[in-house]
């Protein structure tokens, strides 16, 4: 075997050596290409229209402070949790700097992600110079600037939020009818009624919805009018809910009555998606508020039951745990009411989106939707995508190295076509708009 010296090696390869090695240099950058520059409508964040005010967080202190950033400093910090949310922000931004880029580098994946934000608004990472970074965001007189610049830069077209008719300064914003920005589209969040009914009861009493704990009266159509005019007030493309690992269906229980007699029904009715995100277990350690929620295995067989039960009704569904996703794959391939999307939360790190990426792709083919933000500050929309563009190019192209092994050839016109469905058709078509 020759040494790769000028072109001496490609002399000693055939003429089919020599093309096929051309044919993968040129997927290879036409995949990488496609996959950077196609924009992608992100179907689940927290961010809100600009329009809402200071609840849309952006800048260098909100990034140092996202909660999945304060999990990882709270190992290393002796420090009671209550003393560190009596801090200001940039007191808590100063510490999560110091503790998980100066005292250690960087390497996680949410650290990681500062650091690629910083870079790619074109800020100098290697300086390690937060008041610089801090510098740097006061020169943003109106925030939709940085909307712009942000959509830009992460190639966003469009973003999901998530709305909550429970959370009080949102609310008023809705009740006020402020103008939603038109790349933001809202999906009505309803964990206040699914996981908390007993709460939920006095406050839609109060709205003007006549309900009652034990669902007596007409509750049930009472709540499908909540639904209703929140759907409508929103304009909301999907109603959603963070579900536990317990969560089953059918059972005699608060949340699935109200999922069974009024969420269903008005998803039906509507046409719009129900979303499931399951797996989450609330407060494992309540100290660490957002920060202190975990993750647990869920039972596979209540999507299979809800699919076949219910097929006019349209599921999007999630799972946060890494066991749960083959048997999602296999359910997926059983019913097409049903989108599986994103690699969520504990499993948005690159070893487990490459796995999980590669397993969809194989048992699904295009027809998912390979990933979401969750994005809780804007900024964070550049690394998310670019960290995950990066691994779903690499995934798609050996899947078409494959293809190609067997003789098959696609064009550049296909692969933005297949690309495009990922990054967004998929859903649009799903919810039908
Ligand atoms: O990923 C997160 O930031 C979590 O805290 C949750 O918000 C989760 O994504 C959810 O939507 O419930
Ligand atoms: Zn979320």
């Amino acid at each position: 075997m020759k040494k790769n010296n000028g072109n001496e090696w490609m002399d000693a390869l055939s003429f089919e050596e020599t093309e096929e090695l051309e044919q993968t240099g040129w997927l290879m950058e036409t995949v990488a290409k496609v996959v950077n520059e196609t924009p992608v409508t992100d179907i689940h964040t927290h961010l809100y229209t600009p329009s809402f005010g200071e609840i849309l967080l952006w800048g260098v202190d909100e990034l140092l402070t996202y909660h999945y950033l304060v999990a990882e400093t709270m190992r290393w910090v002796d420090m009671p949790y209550e003393k560190f949310w009596s801090m200001s922000k940039r007191d808590q931004a100063d510490l999560v700097w110091r503790t998980l880029f100066i005292e250690h580098s960087p390497v996680s994946e949410a650290c990681r992600g500062v650091l690629t934000v910083l870079n790619e608004l074109g800020l100098d990472v290697a300086s390690r110079d937060l008041s610089a970074y801090r510098k740097y965001y006061t020169e943003f007189k109106k925030v939709e600037d940085f909307v712009d610049l942000v959509f830009e830069v992460a190639k966003i077209e469009s973003v999901v939020t998530t709305n909550d008719p429970f959370d009080d300064l949102e609310r008023s914003c809705w009740l006020e009818g402020r103008p939603v920005d038109e790349r933001f589209h809202a999906a009505l969040r309803i964990d206040g009624l699914l996981n908390n009914w007993e709460e939920a009861v006095p406050r839609l009493n109060e709205w003007g919805y006549k309900v009652s704990t034990h669902f007596g009266g007409n509750t049930y159509g009472e709540v499908q009018r909540f639904l209703t005019d929140w759907i409508k007030r929103m304009n909301a493309v999907y109603m959603a809910v963070s579900l536990p690992p317990g969560f089953v269906f059918p059972e005699e229980s608060p949340r699935v009555k109200i999922v069974e007699n009024c969420v269903l029904p008005v998803a039906e009715e509507t046409g719009r998606p129900f979303a499931m995100m399951i797996g989450v277990k609330k407060l494992v350690n309540p100290g660490l508020r957002l920060a202190g929620d975990s993750v647990g295995k869920s039972h596979i067989e209540v999507i299979e039951y809800l699919c076949r039960q219910y097929p006019n009704v349209k599921f999007m569904v999630t799972m946060l745990s890494r066991e749960n996703q083959h048997e999602l794959c296999v359910v997926a391939r059983k019913f097409r009411n049903l989108m599986i999307f994103g690699c969520w939360w504990f499993l948005n790190n690159p070893s487990l989106i490459d796995e999980i990426t590669r397993m969809r792709l194989e048992l699904l083919g295009l027809s998912m939707i390979p990933q979401h933000s969750d994005a809780r500050v804007l900024d964070q929309v550049i690394y998310k995508w670019s960290h995950s563009r990066q691994i779903i190019a690499e995934v798609l192209l050996d899947k078409y190295l494959d293809i190609m092994d067997a003789g098959w050839n696609v064009t550049e016109d296909e692969i933005r076509r297949d690309v495009e469905c990922l990054f967004g058709r998929n859903f649009w078509d799903f919810v039908g708009r």
